[in-house]
């Protein structure tokens, strides 16, 4: 008997799904893979089903014959491994980053004389609030503040945006690439204080307060499903900082990175050129333990950022400082250098390493732009934030925008390098 396959990365079935089982059926045997977590979340389709839960689904529909797991979105692997004679899907993905794979599924078949066969993607009023109503889970608090601890275990190095309004957390969350045949997007945003505060038109000296920071992650949250890491700055009293905890944590924030300065914070890129003041182990050990002792869920993560290398006191120092601020309680470790050169960064998070192999490393390549997502992987660090390129980018590009319209005394000169006004107002999802 023949064999048909398809691959189902949802945790809802609806009808588009049973119409993909019944043409499968007529094929022959019928073989469901289940998409992993790893790959799932490359979609940004984020499991909400563990995935024994998902298997068990897919075994229980009709018409089902078997279903495995399939490990990667490509399906290479699972071709040769099966060699199905037939693989269905939706035609949906004939356009966008999709039709990379369908382009790999093709050669995959071709290599044995399989043949993919094309059902009409079915999208109506009730597939489509099943979609959106999968989304809105997603971006409740209890799923989402959770989610960065799942991501770090289930990613090689978690790749985080900064995103500072409702538009930068669009493109966090909707930025999509297809590279050598694979998806690849953002796990998560860093709302940045330096970005925060610049977009408004502030220092970024903890001017903007804690309501404003509140205002910028709900925009954020609005529109978005991707988990959130704040920027708290030094944290502020630790009076003030047990409440704060609280706050986030209710709002469905993943994470807050606090630095171990005190007194008027500097933006770090400014290093030792302005005058900044590293608060004592103990003091801001104290701080972490506080804000542990607030927070309610296991979800919850409170990061404490080592500025050792910004203010140049020592690798030593900096590394006494990470395992004092683990032992207080941190649930990771962010290092910073302003270095053009990873040498240090990389040195720490190896020393680190070889006495803590399970405490989350995060890195900020600003100015050590250079290294890779890979290479950083590699030396331990599980979470890479790039922290301000967003706003950096769009600053010269508005700036010589407004110029230009100046210059020649109209918009035309400008208006290819604009995005059509069609698209800019279908960015935002209509309810
Ligand atoms: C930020 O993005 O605000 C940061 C990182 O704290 S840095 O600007 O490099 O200090
Ligand atoms: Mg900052």
């Amino acid at each position: 008997m023949k064999t048909a396959y398809t691959c189902f990365c949802t945790d809802v079935i609806h009808e588009g799904h049973l119409n993909i089982l019944a043409h499968a059926k007529a094929y022959g045997k019928v073989i469901v893979g289940a998409l992993s977590d790893e790959a799932l979340i490359r979609y940004n389709k984020f499991p909400t089903l563990p995935l024994a839960e998902r298997i068990r689904l897919y075994e229980s529909l009709p018409g089902v014959d078997r279903v495995v797991v399939q490990h990667s979105m490509q399906y290479d692997d699972i071709l040769k491994e099966l060699k199905p004679d037939y693989v269905i899907h939706g035609d949906n993905w004939r356009t966008g980053p999709e039709s990379a794979l369908r382009a790999g599924v093709l050669e995959g078949l071709a290599a044995y004389g399989g043949e993919l066969i094309e059902v009409p993607y079915t999208y109506n009023e009730k597939v489509k609030k099943i979609d959106s109503q999968l989304k809105e889970k997603l971006a409740m608090p209890e799923y989402r503040r959770k989610r960065l601890r799942q991501l770090i275990e289930i990613c090689p190095i978690v790749k985080v945006i900064e995103a500072h309004s409702g538009l930068t957390g669009l493109i966090a969350e909707k930025t999509v690439v297809e590279n050598g045949g694979k998806l690849d997007q953002f796990d998560a945003m860093w709302v940045s204080s330096l970005c925060d505060s610049t977009a408004k038109g502030k220092p970024d000296i903890e001017l903007v307060d804690m309501s404003s920071r509140l205002r910028t992650i709900d925009d954020i949250m609005e529109v978005t499903t991707k988990p959130i890491i704040l920027d708290g700055d030094t944290g502020g009293h630790t009076e003030h900082f047990v409440y704060n905890v609280r706050t986030l944590e209710r709002m469905g924030v993943s994470a807050v990175i606090i630095e171990d300065k005190k007194g008027l914070k500097k933006n770090s890129l400014f290093g030792t050129e302005v005058e900044q003041t590293q608060d004592s182990i103990e003091a801001f050990s104290a701080k972490i333990a506080a804000g542990k002792r607030a927070q309610l869920t296991d979800d919850f993560m409170i990061i404490a950022r080592i500025e050792s290398l910004i203010l140049e006191k020592g690798m030593d120092d900096a590394l006494a400082r990470a395992a004092a601020f683990v032992s207080a309680g941190a649930d990771g470790i962010m290092i910073h250098s302003r270095k053009k050169d990873p040498a240090e960064i990389l040195a720490f998070c190896d020393a680190f390493r070889a006495a803590d192999k399970k405490t989350p490393i995060v890195a900020v390549p600003s100015s050590y732009n250079v290294i890779t997502n890979e290479e950083l992987a590699a030396h331990g660090v599980n979470i890479v934030i790039y922290a301000n390129q967003l706003t950096r980018s769009a600053f010269p590009a508005m700036q010589k925008t407004a110029e230009d319209i100046l210059r020649y005394h109209r918009a035309k000169e400008v208006d290819d390098r604009l995005m059509p006004i069609k698209e800019i107002i279908t960015l935002i999802d209509e309810l």
